[in-house]
């Protein structure tokens, strides 16, 4: 099929998630084809370098034809059975158990879903389950953050603190209320790093009393915010975040769906913060995205409470443990461990895509880059000023992230824009040269934006 038909077929039936249609229609998507490595081709057979592994998840690269080979022969063998009625599938506990293993210390348990939607959805009822059996079902508020990104059902949306979001379908539900970003660049001026985590750690606390201490379940926030755009928080806020859960004994989730299985260099994330987490919410980079899966990981004291005090937790789905998502996670999760990638990125690739990519703050539009084992990102910059908040950034209106967006797909580099910050989530496999060619390319396309706002007399110089 030639490529116009394809886009007119796209346009004629497939409404695509988080896309204002009709202007997609006006543009014409693009259509990506095949996959090797840290590479795609779209249906022109152009080639491009995926910066965002997909989306946050394909850790292993594309092609990997162990995991085809581990899905094709579950599926032949048993291509699905349930979970529920007393039942269970080799592949669904050959995981459960090979994630005890690689979870941090404590976590025996593991609750299947399809997506991390799915998966907070899941710890919504599983936090108020804990408290009811507990005996304090009046314990239901949930605290998370602004600009969290949680999902895309109801709890997940909500959940979530995307104000788009919220402002489509009544949302948030009851329950669930937020408390601010520890974004240094956008809420530190005048503190240090250290002071300002602290600072937005105490939002919590301020937060608890509001709602009333006896009130709040749990508290809820991703080591690294992802889709707000990898929001790195000062290394003194999760610290302070445990401490003040610790305080008032309320339960601790971590959303891994984007650090989870290697991103930051620690298997989860959770240890590198140096939390210790009630709940862990898993998804994408679990079977490298090849396959959706999500999940939860129950830590000690929820597991006593749900699985130590019997009686049903009604909750549960068609696919919870499916035996072909179970055993692509299997397989994925043994290259992560057999290739030592999680190794790698903290000892090796991760420190060089660092220095590399701080290299591109010479550049007279870049005002900011900060990474994290395999997340980075920097932030576009109208004036440089002295310090940090000295800089004169663009007006959100003029959409700058999307015209260098833009530039970077036409150029073959695949990088996210969150409004005026670009950020890279790369396949853990990427080396060393491949790091090089990547933040070469990048800068090649910051001097083209930079050329372009210059000719639309955007920028100070
Ligand atoms: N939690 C986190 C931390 C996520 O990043 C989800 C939950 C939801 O997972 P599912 O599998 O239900 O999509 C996510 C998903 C973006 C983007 O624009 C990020 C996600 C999804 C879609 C877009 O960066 N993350």
């Amino acid at each position: 099929m030639e490529t116009a038909d394809i886009q007119a077929r796209d346009h004629a039936h497939y409404l695509h998630p988080f896309t204002d249609h009709k202007a997609l229609g006006e543009k014409g998507v693009r259509v990506i084809v095949r996959g090797e490595g840290i590479y795609l081709w779209d249906s022109e057979g152009k080639k491009l370098l995926d910066g965002m592994s997909g989306l946050w998840c394909v850790n292993t690269g594309y092609g990997r034809t162990s995991i085809a080979k581990a899905v094709y022969e579950q599926m032949e063998t048993l291509p699905f059975y349930n979970s529920f009625f007393n039942t269970t599938n080799l592949p669904a506990v050959t995981l459960a158990a090979k994630l005890a293993e690689i979870a941090p210390p404590g976590f025996k348990h593991v609750f299947y879903t399809g997506s991390g939607s799915e998966a907070n959805d899941t710890n919504v009822r599983m936090v108020r389950r804990y408290w009811d059996v507990l005996g304090q079902p009046q314990r239901d508020v949930i605290i998370s953050r602004h600009n969290a990104y949680h999902g895309s059902t109801m709890a997940g949306a909500s959940l979530g603190g995307m104000e788009g979001m919220h402002a489509q379908g009544g949302l948030p539900i009851p329950g669930i209320v937020h408390i601010g970003q520890p974004d240094y660049l956008s809420a530190g001026r005048g503190m240090t790093e250290e002071q300002f985590g602290i600072r937005a750690a105490s939002w919590l606390e301020t937060k608890i009393h509001e709602v009333g201490a006896d009130r709040v379940a749990a508290f809820i926030g991703e080591p690294i915010q992802g889709a707000g755009g990898v929001v790195i928080p000062p290394s003194t806020y999760w610290p302070e975040i445990q401490r003040i859960c610790d305080k008032y004994g309320i339960l601790l989730i971590a959303d891994e769906v984007i650090t989870g299985f290697g991103r930051t260099g620690r298997m989860f994330a959770s240890e590198l913060v140096g939390i210790r987490p009630d709940l862990i919410t898993f998804a994408k980079g679990v079977t490298s995205g090849y396959v959706p899966l999500g999940g939860v990981l129950v830590g000690q004291r929820v597991a006593d409470v749900l699985v130590g005090q019997g009686g049903e937790f009604q909750h549960g789905f068609t696919y919870s443990g499916h035996p072909v998502a179970c055993a692509a996670a299997l397989e994925s999760i043994r290259i992560v461990q057999d290739e030592r990638l999680v190794q790698r990125v903290a000892e090796d690739t991760g420190p060089y895509l660092a220095s590399r990519f701080a290299s591109l703050d010479n550049h007279p539009l870049v005002g900011f880059t900060n990474s994290c084992g395999f997340v980075a990102g920097l932030n576009l910059v109208r004036r440089k000023g002295a310090t940090l908040h000295q800089h004169e950034w663009f007006e959100p209106e003029k959409a700058v992230g999307m015209v260098c967006r833009g530039h970077m797909f036409n150029n073959g580099m695949i990088m996210r824009a969150v409004g005026d910050r670009m950020i890279i989530a790369p396949p853990l496999v990427m080396t060393r040269p491949q790091i090089d060619e990547m933040v070469a390319l990048i800068r090649h396309c910051l001097d083209l934006t930079y050329a372009d706002l210059r000719e639309r007399g955007w920028v100070k110089e």
